[in-house]
């Protein structure tokens, strides 16, 4: 079972880390006073809006893990939080998910408008490769391999593509593989490169990164899985967002689908493999161990 203890301080690595990482987003992002002023301020709005820097966190983790450093690690961790913050900008708009709340505040659409929305979040985009062009190539893992991982996971194959099947799925009774399919790709690939990447910037050996994939893999469908379970077991409130959503739009779910009860194993599954592919670092990625057991045991 997925109830691994460790003594390791948690909630101190996270403040620490999201520390960094907002000092780092603010140093790489335009200032909110530089022309065109509304765009910067859309971007800084959702960027800062309060997230739980959790796909950072994975990739300073897994640098951890593989003898890196939180300095060669930042500059990835920032360019998958501002790929993630704009995929959720987008994901609000009214032509997709039409969401009033993200991250406990009005979503960027609600404050700024449509147009400047769509642009915000071309914006984070770009601005997530203009980072990870800063971060530093290795023997290894070339500038060209970085920026690679990062595409790849963003575009009509994984990111783009799991929510065009999310968008061509509603209103659909899907199979959980069909489900998986859109997880897989939606959610999953971006933290799955967050955690590879982690190890990239520590120039970790092809065992290292293969262990990194698989534990990426299943932390990230898990990741999903427990989010559709909070979506109808949390309140708006504790989630920052709109809670039952899923369930007003019929839209296909793991507790939709298998139950609440079967959800719940599974996504405990899913993490216990995530555990067992950590095996390999012999006792150092503790800190990833800790992330894990916390996504799977979380309330927002
Ligand atoms: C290309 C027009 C266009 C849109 C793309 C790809 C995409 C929009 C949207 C998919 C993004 C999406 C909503 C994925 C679901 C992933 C998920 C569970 C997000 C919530 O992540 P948390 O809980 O959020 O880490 P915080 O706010 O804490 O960062």
């Amino acid at each position: 079972m997925a109830t691994k203890q460790s003594p390791f301080d948690l909630n101190h690595f996270l403040a620490i880390r999201a520390h960094a990482v907002n000092a780092a987003l603010d140093k790489f992002l335009p200032s909110e006073k530089t022309k065109p002023v509304t765009i910067h301020k859309a971007m800084r709005y959702s960027l800062f809006a309060g997230g739980k820097r959790m796909r950072p966190a994975l990739t300073i983790a897994a640098a951890e893990a593989c003898g890196g450093s939180v300095v060669a690690a930042m500059p990835l961790a920032c360019a998958v939080e501002c790929i993630h913050t704009y995929s959720l900008i987008h994901d609000d708009l009214p032509a997709m998910d039409n969401d009033d709340f993200r991250r406990g505040k009005p979503t960027n659409h609600k404050v700024f408008g449509e147009g400047i929305a769509v642009l915000a979040g071309d914006a984070l985009l770009t601005q997530a490769f203009e980072i990870a062009a800063q971060a530093n190539g290795w023997p290894r893992y070339s500038h060209k391999e970085l920026i690679l991982e990062i595409a790849k996971a963003s575009g009509s194959l994984q990111l783009v593509g799991g929510q065009v099947a999310d968008l061509e799925g509603e209103n659909k009774k899907l199979s959980l593989d069909e489900l998986k399919f859109i997880h897989e790709r939606k959610t999953s690939a971006l933290l799955c490169c967050s955690v590879r990447l982690g190890g990239m910037s520590a120039n970790c050996p092809p065992a290292q990164l293969a262990a990194l994939t698989d534990f990426g893999n299943h932390v990230g469908l898990a990741f999903q899985v427990i989010d559709d379970i909070l979506d109808v077991t949390q309140t708006s409130e504790q989630l920052g967002k709109t809670a039952g959503k899923d369930v007003a739009v019929q839209k296909a779910t793991y507790p939709a689908i298998v139950g609440l009860g079967k959800s719940r194993k599974i996504a405990a599954q899913l993490t216990d493999k995530a555990f067992d592919a950590l095996k390999v670092f012999k006792g150092r990625a503790v800190a990833l161990e800790a992330l894990a057991g916390f996504l799977l045991k979380r309330d927002r």
